[in-house]
């Protein structure tokens, strides 16, 4: 009684008088996943990192809905609970931190329960709505393998954890239709929506128009009813194929702190994301919102191979959200960083994918790229420090810096930013020599003929983090 009296009430201030007798809370217990989800990987394990995101065991995907309640912040993955590769069946994995650097794992959130997804709950975002109550949008498979968009809430907002998420009765909320024209199967990855100052919420969600990306864009006053927008946020003016998880968010203009998904203003510039589903890489794109002809400028024309990256490396189907536990006022990025190994390793090893380290992003003090590096807090688990004095490097010489295992290196992923965040690279390594306790060489390379000045070289190595 008292839960579904939480219920009227968030729903009675969310979406109205008039949509209330629309919503039921409900919740099937999926017993077939939760049992599949506590067996955890066995055997010798070289390459489980110790302080990259990964869930215990199997295949995961994109981060969904990351965000920050109460000062817990919610780390929701793709997950198959059954096996080591994707599959179409996806659900949503779930944990919980209060530092983004240890995590604690939970039930799955979101796994099929109704015909709006029962075929699989796909990529999607969170929105915290007004009075701080957080609903997520997301996409779902449904009987006819079409793609469709659905609105979850937690079920006890008393939950610090919010372990339980409940559907909305009338789900789907979109579908793809012959009035609308949208492809079935290229209408996917709803972004954290934003409300304009004219009291509608927006959001865009990826598709496809005759092998051009774009960012659909929907409308509504009670995030209940959806109206597509007259044009998309942003469309492809080239073959780009499918642009997936797309991201739209501001950013300050000569300022590395971040701000509220709905904020604008004079000193406000824009970043729209997408996911290439083609390369796939994640690119990105700098300018300006009008919000009232709900429609996106970029500085520099439309997407091309050349546009910027978040990653050069390995980095995909990144979201990111808006950080203000006190006194932080940042925006952070999580992105899912896939194998480099064959399906039948990672059968073999029982997983794949990790999550990036969750990295600040802000715009360089030019306006023209973004800049980006590891979190703060990552730096809680640095142990034993090597440090090297200025010393020159001589042109075609390699230094050498001994004194950490390979148990430190994080096993078989580097990341690496460069020029304070402007480049950053990700790459999968898997080390035959370099692995468990044997000893772990760093080298210096200086490739070019100029000899180079090292003002100073810092190394630490890592504890593990408490991950799920
Ligand atoms: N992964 C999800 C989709 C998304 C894709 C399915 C991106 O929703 O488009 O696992 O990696």
């Amino acid at each position: 009684m008292a839960l579904s009296c939480i219920w009227l009430m968030f729903f009675f201030s969310l979406f109205g008088h008039g949509v209330l007798e629309l919503i039921e809370a409900f919740h099937h217990v999926y017993l077939n996943v939760h049992q599949t989800a506590q067996y955890s990987t066995s055997g010798n394990q070289p390459y489980r990192t110790s302080y990259h995101f990964q869930p215990p065991n199997n295949w995961m995907n994109d981060p969904n809905g990351p965000m920050l309640r109460l000062g817990i912040y919610h780390l929701f993955y793709q997950y198959n609970p059954k096996a080591a590769v994707w599959g179409s069946n996806l659900i949503w994995g779930h944990s919980t931190s209060t530092d983004l650097v240890n995590w604690t794992p939970h039930d799955p959130a979101i796994y099929p329960s109704q015909q709006s997804d029962i075929n699989g709950c796909w990529s999607g975002s969170a929105t915290i709505l007004p009075g701080g109550h957080p609903v997520i949008l997301y996409t779902g498979i449904d009987p006819e393998n079409r793609q469709v968009q659905n609105l979850a809430a937690p079920k006890n907002f008393s939950d610090p954890f919010l372990r339980e998420w409940v559907k909305f009765k009338h789900n789907p909320l979109l579908t793809p239709n012959s009035k609308n024209k949208i492809n079935a199967t290229y209408f996917r990855d709803p972004s954290t929506a934003w409300l304009g100052s004219d009291g509608n919420w927006r959001v865009i969600i990826g598709s496809q128009k005759k092998e051009r990306g774009l960012a659909i864009l929907f409308k509504s006053n009670d995030f209940v009813h959806w109206e597509e927008a007259e044009k998309p946020l942003y469309s492809a003016n080239k073959d780009t194929g499918m642009w997936e998880c797309p991201d739209f968010y501001p950013v300050l203009f000569k300022s590395p702190l971040g701000i509220d998904t709905s904020s604008n203003g004079p000193d406000v510039r824009y970043v729209l994301k997408v996911s290439f589903f083609r390369t796939p890489h994640d690119y990105y794109m700098i300018g300006t919102y009008n919000p009232d002809k709900d429609i996106f400028i970029p500085d520099n024309g439309p997407f091309k191979d050349s546009s910027l990256r978040y990653d050069y490396g390995k980095f995909y189907a990144s979201k990111t959200f808006f950080d203000d536990k006190y006194p932080l006022h940042r925006r952070i990025l999580w992105g899912w960083v896939n194998e480099s190994s064959s399906a039948i390793d990672d059968i073999k090893k029982g997983w794949s994918g990790v999550q990036a380290i969750p990295r600040s992003i802000w715009l360089d003090k030019s306006g023209k790229q973004l800049l980006q590096w590891p979190i703060k807090e990552i730096e809680t688990l640095r142990g034993t420090q090597i440090e090297l004095p200025y010393q020159v490097l001589s042109g075609g010489s390699v230094l050498e810096v001994s004194g950490l295992t390979a148990a430190q290196i994080d096993h078989s992923i580097v990341e690496s930013f460069g020029a304070e965040g402007k480049a950053c690279i990700t790459a999968r390594v898997y080390p035959t020599l370099a692995i468990n306790d044997a000893e772990a060489h760093l080298y210096v390379f200086n490739n070019g003929t100029e000899n180079i000045g090292i003002t100073r070289l810092s190394a630490w190595s890592m504890k593990k983090a408490q991950i799920n």
